[in-house]
């Protein structure tokens, strides 16, 4: 595949999932110096809503085999990218990873404290199109509730949260640097959403995808510095108090010219509600 996150983990598997730094796959290093790229450490309890998916068996146990974000909306249904649940990311087909779990309320990886939720049943939105990167959202139903207040509203139809311009914030534990340096703490960085028009200029349809007005949003800074990256996919992009994306693609990290591009939740809505 494309992503650099996925081609790191496609050609390694699980040996190198125990290695605790990744080999640099990215060609251009970010210019940022912390997360998510140009970010901070958060509180988990300030973003309940904020889960890491998990699989040791696949990853290893160091960072509690984390390796996309997720997002409560609600207590038995976690939201994240439909390229996370795929074998360029897993390594084998998802129906041979036993271990799939959402990690919720433990904003260190290192630590033990929170819930491990097994992942009961796994929907990938059939319209996913894996070449364009349109509709990357998968719904996961948990096998236990996670707490009362873990849940973020999700961001409809005509929202004034999607409109450019509007301050946002996305999370993640996933590289902070661009060049393979894993968060181990949950981290958030202030990024606002970007006009259609700034993601259609900069990914007119090539190798990495298509920007899609209908079911992306395009977010970051013009001049780049604030973004998510590897391993945060599948994350929440919020704002208003609402989730308005999931962390789905973009070019490199953090780079001026190329934004981060979102799952848009208004546009999966529809294929979502109809889900069996
Ligand atoms: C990824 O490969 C990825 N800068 C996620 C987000 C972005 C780029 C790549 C956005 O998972």
């Amino acid at each position: 595949m494309r992503r650099p996150f996925a081609r790191v983990w496609t050609g390694a598997l699980a040996l190198m999932a125990a290695a605790a730094a990744l080999p640099l796959v990215s060609p251009i290093p970010a210019s940022a110096d912390s997360v998510v790229i140009g970010g901070g450490p958060v509180r988990a309890s300030d973003s309940p809503w904020a889960v890491a998916l998990s699989s040791r068996d696949r990853f290893g146990g160091t960072r509690s085999g984390q390796f996309c974000g997720g997002v409560v909306i609600g207590r038995t249904t976690v939201l994240t990218a439909a390229h996370c649940m795929g074998r360029d990311v897993l390594g084998v087909p998802l129906s041979d990873v036993e271990d799939l779990k959402v990690i919720a309320g433990r904003g260190d990886l290192r630590a033990a404290d929170g819930a491990e939720i097994p992942v009961r049943r796994v929907w990938i939105n059939p319209e996913y199109d894996s070449y364009t990167n349109s509709g990357d959202v998968a719904v996961l139903t948990l096998a236990e509730p996670l707490p009362k207040g873990s849940a973020i509203p999700v961001a409809g139809q005509g929202d004034p949260a999607y409109e450019a311009g509007t301050a946002a914030a996305v999370y993640g534990w996933g590289d902070t640097t661009g060049s393979g340096t894993y968060a181990r703490t949950l981290h958030s960085a202030r990024v606002q959403v970007l006009a259609d028009a700034v993601c259609e200029k900069a990914y007119p349809g090539s190798v990495d995808g298509t920007y899609t007005a209908a079911t992306m949003v395009c977010a970051g800074e013009l001049d780049g510095r604030r973004d998510a990256c590897q391993g945060d996919s599948g994350g929440p992009l919020v704002a208003h108090g609402r989730l308005i994306g999931l962390v789905s693609w973009g070019s490199g990290c953090g780079r001026a010219g190329s934004p981060g591009v979102y799952t848009r939740l208004s546009g999966v809505a529809g294929v979502m509600r109809g889900r069996g």
